[in-house]
Parts: structure tokens; sequence; C-alpha cells
């Protein structure tokens, strides 16, 4: 008797199928939410969720016994952390351990964009450097970079651009007068002054399309936007239009609206760097990811003080 065999089966693929191993076996459904719920939720007292999953105030009200979410990223923006500060539910993150990492990627991905390595990667393997001739690139070293958000990750951002002898500006709730950067009190008025917009600051409502239309035309046709933030940090239509209308002079992307679709109408463009979200993912740093979330864990299951609490 095979009943109590628990078989999962990860999406909807043949419903003779379905059918078939549901006769035999304890078939779980992992796009079946509900029937999951129902089975395990009395038993899970903590969730570890990433960037892409969160924690939904669905999820959140369907678990009766839980008491920790521990993230596997720094950014929190898909925890409803309303609902989890209502329900006493403590959430943590992982700040600090992939900063390096993030800004190192901001970096590569001026580099990439300005220098056109990709293209320069594809023409020697496309064998078009036998005969033919290559456009010139663009000098990043003593560009202006603009930083949006000047938090852990934007000021790793600022050392690196300093490195490079470039003048670094920032736009940020907070003025930091210790750090010794130009402060402009708009996006607008941020992009105007740089060469190189860089969104570095946590997605909330208040960010949210806070690279829009406006700051794409202040950044201008020879500006060009980074994003290692969150997809929703730009109006990615606008971004299109601008891109394609030649209004800006190009973007390199580790992150978009709606992961992992990305815009079909950025795939010809070659002033476009296109990532799929890869910012902190190197061995060294998940694993460093991996360690916060498991000492996390086992910090609240021992009555100790969280590590990197945010509720
Ligand atoms: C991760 C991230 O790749 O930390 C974040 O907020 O977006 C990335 O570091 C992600 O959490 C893994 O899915």
């Amino acid at each position: 008797n095979m009943e109590s065999i628990g078989v999962l089966m990860m999406c909807p693929m043949s419903s003779y199928l379905e059918n078939e191993l549901q006769k035999r076996f304890n078939l779980v459904r992992f796009w079946n939410f509900p029937v999951f719920l129902e089975t395990h939720r009395n038993s899970i007292r903590a969730v570890v969720g990433n960037a892409s999953t969160g924690a939904d105030a669905e999820l959140i009200d369907g678990l009766p016994k839980l008491e920790i979410i521990s993230s596997f990223s720094v950014g929190i923006d898909k925890i409803d952390l309303g609902k989890c500060k209502e329900k006493g539910i403590r959430v943590t993150n992982t700040p600090d351990v992939l900063t390096e990492d993030v800004a190192d990627l901001a970096i590569g991905l001026i580099l990439a964009l300005l220098r056109r390595l990709c293209e320069c990667d594809r023409y020697v393997r496309s064998r078009k450097w036998e005969y033919g001739d290559f456009q010139l690139a663009t000098k990043f070293s003593g560009k202006s970079v603009g930083i949006l958000g000047l938090g852990r990750i934007g000021t790793a951002i600022a050392k690196r651009a300093e490195a490079f002898s470039c003048p670094v500006s920032y736009y940020s709730r907070r003025v930091k007068p210790d750090l010794g950067y130009k402060y402009y009190p708009t996006v607008v008025e941020l992009a105007q002054n740089s060469d190189i917009l860089v969104v570095a600051c946590p997605l909330t409502d208040e960010t949210r399309h806070i690279v829009n239309r406006h700051v794409m035309d202040a950044l201008g046709a020879k500006g060009v936007l980074i994003n290692i933030g969150r997809g929703p940090h730009v109006d990615e239509q606008e971004l299109v239009n601008a891109l394609t209308e030649g209004r800006l002079g190009g973007a390199a992307l580790d992150v978009f609206e709606q992961e992992p679709h990305v815009p079909e109408e950025l795939f010809p463009l070659e002033n476009v760097v296109l990532l799929p979200h890869v910012g902190s993912s190197t061995v060294e740093t998940e694993n460093a990811m991996a360690d916060l979330v498991v000492a996390n864990l086992e910090a609240h299951f021992a009555g100790k003080s969280l590590l990197t609490p945010v509720v």
C-alpha cells in the first residue's frame, strides 16, 4: 500500500498523470496552496522566503503557528510587514553580507554598458572581429555618478565610484553630511547632474516608480540608468519608450518589474545590458546569507535576540 507515500508534483502537466498519481499516492500539488496549507498549517512555525517569494497576507494568515519569517534577502518589500507587526511575527533579513557583491555588480554593469563588454564578447564569438570594425565605447573613469539611496549598498557603490575618480552625488530621504557627497533634494535634479544614475534604495510605497519619465528625460540621451535595486523602482514601460525613442542613452538592469519576464522590446537594443537578478549570487555571499538565515532561526527558537531583525 503506497497511499502514505508523499509525492510532490511540481506543476500541472497532465490531468491523466495527476489522477493516476492521486489514486496510488499521497499526492501533493506544489501549486495547490489551500491543500498544502490544510496539511501543514499547524506544524509550521517559521517561513524562509527570498526576494521573489516574500510572504504575503494569505500565507501569514494561513499559518496560525507562525512565529518568524527569516528572509534569504536584504529586500523585504514582498513581506507583509504590517500583517507581521499586527500578529507579533518576527521578521529578519540578510543585510551587510551581500553589500560588497551588489556594489561590485553595480560597477560591473556600468563597465559592461559603457565599455560595451557584452557586445564585444558577441563580436568575438560571432567571428565579426575577423572582418569587421568595432564602434568606440564611452569612458567610465571621471564620469559623474548619481546614487539613489545612500544606505549600505549605495555607500559601497559610492566608494567604488570614487576609486574611478568619479564625482559622486546622491538623493535620499535624509541628508548624510558625514559622507561628504553632494546631496540633491530631488531625483530629477540628481539625474540632471549625473552621467550615470544608480538605483540602490529599498522598494517602498514612496520609491515605487521613483525613476519615472521626468527622471529619464533629466538623465537624457547621454545619460545611463543602472538598476540593482528592484524592478518596480523604474517605470519599465517608460524606460522602454525612452530607450526606443533615443531619449535615454542606455540602461543596465539586474532587476525587472515582473521577474522573470523582461520586456522583449529591450532585446534588440545594444545599449542595454540585462542580467537575471544576480546581485548577490556568488558562492561566498549566498553561503553567508544562508548562515545568517539559519542563525536568526536558531536565535529565535533558543529565546535569544535576533541577529538582523526587521520586525
Ligand atoms: C537575492 C535580493 O538574490 O537580497 C535581496 O534583496 O534581491 C538578492 O540578494 C534574492 O533574495 C534571492 O532570491
